[in-house]
């Protein structure tokens, strides 16, 4: 058995978009994901966020949902669009419902997390271009400021940004994310973009606001494993692993972007000013946490024909309902790898979790399997501990089932059960033996 200190934080997570709803509310105007959503064949079932889990309307039961389960903290993000519906145009009622909720999280006695971009930019700066856009770092920054400004006093620590690979590549390259772009060079300067904006908001907090609350950025890592030790194979593993982690990594821990990737991006991208001088500088701002959101291993094989040069490799892993290998071991070896080639700042698991076919059966929903994981990924958080990683707190995905982004309703991911007819919500049972865990703090 291990256990957990008592300052450890446990917490569970969710994002604007993905629950919100009341997407026309507020004064609140659309962002890339309402238009993306709407654009038929890019989201399953054609579904949107337009009411999700209606959380706008029912936040107070939901405090009381996330404060039954006895968690630390809570992990919500600020939708952009609320806040600031068109450029320089600040919307005080948008800003008053993330105040209300972070009240009622207090006052439930929940530390709240608060994420700044998780994803839905704002239509009107997409269509200047959006994070290609050089200046979408100081409408950020316009943002970042108004939130600082507000709520600084009442939160427990910020993140810039979540998963800058998915807001940058899995959306400009990839396509699978909104705004559904697939060019490499908007992918990587988007990436900068977002990455700059990241450097500038914590210059920002510490300097003109003088603010000593903590603030990190938040990373999706999925550390990179072929099948076997050809040449080809090791390349394509490097390559995975330099285009999903190390392309971030390095520039927020050590203040470059990784050579290797830079040349391999230079056969398609001839011209790289829009990193300009000081940017570096400005992306490796000393923070006081890192974030890490982690689901699954990649296992990657040599392919001649894709622009990265690798595809997912076959795998014999057990796998979630996403098809994401079930891989604590993995997960142990890239917090190592992680102290050992990175950082010693404290680290959390602001994200963790698995998708299933859930159900209710006579008022319950016994998710056996997700129960399974979650244990592994506490476990596996334990032992790191006693090796002494410094893992200061673990968030699990999702406090609801909701808006899984491409996927639709279609995916799972919550410890709370949604019904999207009823609104209704049953604790699963994943929420209960987590309950028991954060009680116990013994796994
Ligand atoms: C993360 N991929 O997203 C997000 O932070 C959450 O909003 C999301 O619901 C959760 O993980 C579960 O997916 C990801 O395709 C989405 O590699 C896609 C990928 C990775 C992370």
């Amino acid at each position: 058995m291990s256990s957990f200190s008592k300052d450890f934080i446990f917490g569970t997570a969710t994002s604007s978009y993905q629950i919100e709803g009341a997407h026309d509310e507020g004064g609140r105007t659309p962002s890339i994901w309402d238009t993306f959503s709407r654009t038929p064949g890019k989201v399953w079932n054609g579904d949107t966020g337009d009411i999700a889990c209606d959380h706008y309307h029912r936040y107070e039961e939901d405090i009381n949902i996330i404060k039954s389960l006895g968690v630390d903290s809570y992990r919500l993000s600020i939708a952009w669009p609320r806040v600031f519906p068109e450029q320089g145009v600040y919307n005080q009622e948008g800003m008053d419902f993330y105040k209300k909720l972070i009240h009622g999280l207090l006052d439930a006695g929940i530390k709240p997390m608060v994420t700044l971009y998780h994803w839905d930019l704002p239509m009107w700066a997409h269509k200047q271009g959006g994070w290609v856009n050089r200046e979408s770092v100081s409408w950020f920054l316009e943002f970042a400021e108004k939130c600082y400004e507000e709520l600084d006093d009442l939160v427990y620590s910020w993140i810039t940004h979540n998963e800058p690979w998915c807001a940058s590549f899995l959306s400009y390259h990839l396509g699978h994310h909104a705004p559904g772009h697939t060019n490499l060079e908007e992918g990587v300067k988007a990436a900068h973009h977002i990455l700059l904006s990241h450097g500038e908001a914590v210059k920002l907090l510490k300097g003109k606001f003088g603010s000593s609350t903590p603030i990190g950025i938040t990373l999706n890592l999925a550390p990179a494993y072929a099948p076997t030790n050809t040449i080809n194979d090791q390349i394509a593993r490097n390559n995975s692993d330099g285009y999903a982690n190390r392309w971030f990594l390095d520039p927020i821990f050590k203040g470059s972007y990784p050579m290797d990737m830079i040349n391999l991006f230079s056969k398609l991208i001839h011209n790289f000013d829009f990193i300009q001088e000081g940017d570096l500088e400005s992306i490796s701002t000393a923070c006081d946490f890192f974030g890490i959101n982690y689901y699954a291993r990649s296992l990657v094989e040599f392919d001649p024909s894709s622009p990265m040069l690798n595809k997912g490799a076959y795998s014999d892993y057990p796998k979630t309902g996403m098809g994401w290998d079930i891989s604590p071991k993995e997960f142990k070896e890239l917090i190592r790898g992680l102290r050992e080639n990175y950082t010693s700042l404290p680290i959390y698991i602001t994200e963790n979790g698995a998708a299933y076919d859930d159900f209710v059966e006579n008022g319950c929903v016994h998710d056996k399997e997700r129960t399974d994981y979650v244990e592994k990924h506490i476990k596996a958080v334990a032992e790191l501990n006693e090796e002494g990683m410094n893992i200061a707190g673990y968030f699990l995905w999702s406090l609801f089932d909701n808006f899984e982004w491409a996927f639709g309703y279609d995916k799972r991911f919550g410890m709370v059960y949604v019904d999207f007819e009823t609104q209704e919500r049953v604790l699963k049972d994943s929420a209960k033996r987590y309950k028991e865990i954060i009680q116990t703090r013994n796994i």
